[in-house]
C-alpha cells in the first residue's frame, strides 16, 4: 500500500459501509460514471477509487468508492485496546493504519479509512430493505473514532 494521502483542497466524501449495500451504485449515479463495477457478489470493490467532479476544469468535489468493512469487530477491538482518551481517537486510527499497512487481513478497512483520515466526510450507506443489523454497530463506532463528520444514506 502507498503513502498516506494528502489533505484535500476541495470537499471530499467517502462512500462506505457493509459489503454489497449499493455503495458503488450510489457513486456511479452521483458521478454519472457507468464504468464502475457493480454486482450482487459482496466484495466486488477491492480498492478505493476517486471520482473528482469537475466543472470548468476545477474540482467541485471528490467522491470515493471504497470496499466494504470485512473485519470491523477486530478493528474496533484493536482501537479500544489502544485507547488513550476520547480526544486522541483520530490518532489511534492513524496508528492502526500504520501498524497494519502490510497486513492483508485489514486491506479493505485501510482502503476505506484512508480517504476519511485525509479529511473526507463520511457517507455511510445503509440498506433500507433490511432490518437494522447489529454488525453495523462496530462499523459506525470505527467511523466515529475518525472524528470526521458523517451522514447515513438509506439505499
Ligand atoms: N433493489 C435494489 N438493488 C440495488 C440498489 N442499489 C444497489 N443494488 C444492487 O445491490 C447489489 C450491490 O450493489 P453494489 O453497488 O455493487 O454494492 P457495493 O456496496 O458497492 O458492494 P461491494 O463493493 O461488494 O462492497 C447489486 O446487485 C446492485 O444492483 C437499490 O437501490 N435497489
Ligand atoms: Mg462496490
Amino acid at each position: 500500500m502507498g503513502e498516506a494521502m494528502k489533505p484535500f483542497s476541495h470537499p471530499a466524501f467517502a462512500v462506505v459501509g457493509h459489503p454489497n449495500k449499493g455503495k458503488s451504485s450510489i457513486v456511479s449515479a452521483l458521478a454519472m460514471d457507468d464504468t464502475i463495477a457493480i454486482s450482487d457478489t459482496p466484495g466486488t470493490t477491492t480498492k478505493k477509487r476517486s471520482f473528482p467532479l469537475r466543472m470548468d476544469g476545477e474540482i467541485l468535489y471528490e467522491l470515493f468508492d471504497t470496499p466494504g468493512f470485512q473485519r470491523s469487530r477486530q478493528v474496533l477491538a484493536w482501537l479500544k485496546s489502544h485507547d488513550v482518551g476520547a480526544d486522541k481517537r483520530h490518532e489511534v486510527v492513524e496508528a492502526f493504519i500504520r501498524a497494519h499497512r502490510d497486513d492483508a487481513r485489514y486491506y479493505d478497512e485501510i482502503e476505506l479509512l484512508e480517504p476519511i483520515m485525509a479529511g473526507a466526510g463520511i457517507i455511510y450507506v445503509v440498506d433500507g430493505s433490511k432490518p437494522y443489523g447489529e454488525e453495523y454497530e462496530a462499523e459506525m463506532e470505527i467511523l466515529r473514532w475518525t472524528g470526521q463528520p458523517s451522514m447515513a444514506l438509506i439505499n
